[in-house]
């Protein structure tokens, strides 16, 4: 048997990427491995998405600290895991969602049993010297995902007129990772030339792409193509588009009725946010549009797979919470054929990679994702060479806590040397 018992789990409060408390966890091993982790935190959460436990303490960051996450961990779940082997992912997630009690973590928070799970991994990985990637997806994690890089940001991520929150750029012609990155960092940076040029903020949002006024959301769909052309690529053939919409930010109803104010398109219900998406699919090329309808409009996303799904992919992000409940009713449904994946939207490692394989064997495909609020805890590269995920999105090409992640792919497809692959669909 391995040497490889838990002998001590601790946790800390410590800030995120917006200023924001957040938990990091470390853990010990019986034979001296150590490791650490620390849980993202989103801003345009999906309504059933695993409790963040907050303390709510109005005196402490505005309610947002997490002290008593902290406390489940050092007080709650570290007594119960000490002694069980660091190896068994799936028995320490469930004995910890069992503690737990309720359905969605509110109990001991997602935040405290993921910062647990994770650094659990991460654990065992160093104990039986593997990088993570080769600890969670074994011999045959050798793909290095397409970098969706999120170039220009709105909605919720952003104080600026556009209401769609992420328009990504996709190097899905590249011959390798470090390749595509360049692609499509060296866009980012002509965007950012091409804004100045027209007196336009090149301030960033929370994810490290511009956070500019434009006149709508065409306007920049028309600039980012332009910065594609001008940095040297062919938009559709070097460099496509992906769109998350994060539609329940400007749905109106909780439903199917929608308004995007800022940027002139006006109130629209359903069918004539699909029609506009469907002109946009015909006139840009644009390979992936996520959250294009709102979480609770399981009807539009059900018409907008059936009208669009042949040609992109359609991901659902808030209306799945990475929670194999709502994709097994997604994949009946026809809903999409494309989920999100986030760790802490379900709150623990062995549960999302369920979610992933739910996906795989459904014939869809899935996201692996970030969130808006990061650390510079590179685990998510990690996680997603380890689930073969094809494509990931981790921010733009500035923010460190974003630049992190793209970094650590970069480090793997090294160590992979010649055995590594990069490849679109
Ligand atoms: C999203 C995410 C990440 P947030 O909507 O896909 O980009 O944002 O973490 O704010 O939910
Ligand atoms: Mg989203």
């Amino acid at each position: 048997m391995l040497n490889n018992k838990i002998s001590g789990i601790r946790a800390m409060e410590i800030l995120d990427s917006r200023g924001n408390p957040t938990v990091r966890v470390y853990v010990e091993l019986s034979d001296g491995t150590q490791a650490v982790a620390s849980v993202p935190s989103g801003a345009s959460t999906g309504e059933n998405e695993a409790i963040e436990l907050r303390d709510g303490d109005k005196k402490r960051y505005g309610g947002k600290g997490v002290l008593k996450a902290v406390e489940n961990v050092n007080k709650v779940i570290a007594p119960a895991l000490l002694g069980m082997h660091a190896h068994e992912q799936s028995i320490i997630d469930r004995k910890m969602i069992e503690m737990d009690g309720t359905n969605n973590k509110s109990k001991l928070g997602a935040n405290a049993i993921l910062g647990v799970s994770m650094a659990v991994a991460r654990a065992a990985a160093n104990s039986a010297r593997l990088p993570l990637y080769q600890y969670l997806g074994g011999a045959g994690a050798r793909r290095i995902p397409v970098p969706c890089m999120n170039i220009l940001n709105g909605g919720a991520h952003a104080d600026n007129s556009v209401d769609i929150q992420e328009f990504m750029a996709v190097p899905l012609g590249a011959p390798n990772f470090r390749e595509g990155l360049r692609y499509v960092a060296e866009t980012f940076h002509t965007l950012k030339g091409i804004l100045k040029a027209r007196g336009l903020s090149t301030g960033v949002g929370d994810e490290g792409g511009f956070a500019p006024n434009l006149d709508s959301n065409e306007d920049v769909i028309e600039t980012i193509i332009q910065a594609i052309e001008k940095a040297g690529y062919k938009p559709g053939k070097d460099i496509a588009i992906a769109i998350d919409n994060a539609a329940s930010s400007f749905c109106t109803d909780n439903k199917d009725h929608y308004d995007l104010k800022w940027s002139g398109a006006g109130k629209m219900d359903s069918n004539g946010l699909i029609k506009m998406s469907e002109e946009w699919v015909s006139k840009y090329p644009i390979v992936l549009w996520e959250d294009p309808l709102g979480e609770n409009d399981w009807k539009g996303f059900k018409d907008f797979t059936a009208r669009l799904g042949d040609k992109i992919e359609v991901v659902g992000d808030d209306i799945f919470v990475t929670n194999t409940e709502y994709i097994t009713r997604g994949i009946k449904e026809g809903t999409a054929n494309s989920a999100l994946i986030k760790l802490n939207q379900i709150g623990s490692v062995s549960e999302t990679i369920e979610a992933v394989r739910m996906c795989r064997d459904a014939g869809w495909r899935y996201f692996i994702s970030h969130r808006s609020g990061e650390t510079s805890d590179a685990f998510l590269a990690d996680f997603a060479v380890a689930m073969d995920g094809g494509h990931l999105k981790t921010g733009s090409a500035s923010r460190s806590e974003r630049l992190v992640k793209y970094n650590r792919l970069m480090e793997i497809e090294q160590e992979l040397g010649g055995t590594a692959f990069y490849y679109w669909k």
